[in-house]
């Protein structure tokens, strides 16, 4: 009686409501859970953009019981802040790359980073929806989070530079690059005979902008809502690595969720990975000859001798032994021999 009292109750503010134009009477009460989100990207990346198609989704689902709150573009600070927000769980939400500053606690998740390892989609997501993911998402529930089964997409890293086009690996000699903050990006780039600098995303354009680094490597969909472009001249397609961000969540704030509103968040928010992934392997397609035309000059690049100058330098055999030989065969089960 007392719940139907208060829908009632609820029933008439809402209508009330309604005519001064306030919230609309489904979601007329706050939600009971409400969880903060945060990128590192800006607004305009399809990451956010099905980011807040999702958190649509989610109140629709749950009749306005689950919340998320997204804060784009590092608004929540960089991403090794976020990451210890996330941990403490001053931020329930966080989506981060397991290459990112989520490897330097937790240096399995690099795995997915190894230089030139995946050729194609295809290939990155059976490795990420297969064994290899599974296996990612245990290591990370030993340290505290929580990551949902679907990966969003980032994509294909490219090097873009101010000063040279990069065809071959001796125009990496000593090119000082910015690279995320992460062991495995650091060796990858040394190995390529290049001087990187790991920073977080938020203080890529500025570095650029004052020439602290000449250099950086992103995918298309990124160096376009970044605005890279405006101070990076070529773009070399290197396709060095891939890259993607887990959705990962706070334990404490998973478990607050019934087994229920457990299901339609994991539902929703990976059916909305699964459509950034169409939307971010597209526009890695299309945005060519936009940014061409915004001044990027492109050249293609034959990965072979990169991949042979990293054999040599022992990435394969350093990376492999950090590893360890089981999460390796679980790469080598999508990629092939890498070594
Ligand atoms: O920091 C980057 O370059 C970014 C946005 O691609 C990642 O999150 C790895």
């Amino acid at each position: 009686m007392g719940a139907l009292f208060t829908r009632r109750r609820i029933a008439t503010l809402g209508a009330a409501s309604a005519i001064s134009g306030a919230l609309p009477l489904r979601y007329a009460r706050a939600a009971e859970y409400s969880f903060k989100w945060g990128t590192n990207v800006p607004e305009s990346h399809p990451l956010n953009v099905h980011g807040r198609k999702a958190a649509e989704a989610l109140k629709e689902a749950t009749n306005g019981r689950v919340e998320l709150r997204l804060f784009p573009n590092n608004q929540l600070g960089g991403d090794a802040d976020m990451l210890s927000q996330l941990r403490s769980g001053a931020l329930e939400c966080f989506s981060l790359s397991g290459v990112n500053v989520l490897s330097t606690m937790l240096p399995a998740s690099g795995i997915s980073g190894v230089g030139f390892a995946f050729k194609d989609y295809p290939m990155v997501w059976n490795a990420m929806d297969g064994k290899l993911g599974a296996w990612l998402r245990g290591q990370i529930g030993k340290v505290g989070l929580v990551a949902m089964d679907k990966v969003w997409d980032n994509g294909f890293r490219r090097v873009t530079t101010s000063n040279r086009p990069i065809t071959k690996p001796e125009d990496l000699q000593g090119l000082k690059i910015r690279v995320p903050v992460s062991p495995l990006w650091i060796s990858l780039f040394q190995g390529l005979g290049a001087s990187p600098t790991g920073l977080n995303f938020a203080e890529v354009y500025t570095a650029l902008q004052t020439k602290v680094v000449d250099a950086e490597e992103n995918p298309p969909a990124i160096i376009k809502a970044a605005k890279f472009y405006e101070v990076q001249k070529y773009c070399s397609l290197t396709n060095h690595m891939w890259d993607g961000w887990w959705f990962l969540m706070n334990r404490r704030a998973w478990a607050q969720l019934p087994p229920d509103l457990q299901e339609i968040f994991a539902r929703v928010v990976n059916a909305a990975a699964l459509a950034e992934r169409a939307d971010v392997a597209k526009q890695n397609e299309d945005l060519k000859a936009e940014l061409a035309s915004m001044g990027l000059v492109f050249n293609n690049v034959d990965p072979a001798p990169f991949r042979a100058m990293l054999g040599k330098a022992g990435f394969y055999k350093t990376w492999k032994a950090k590893f360890g030989p089981e999460a390796w065969a679980l790469l080598e089960e999508s990629t092939g021999p890498l070594d």
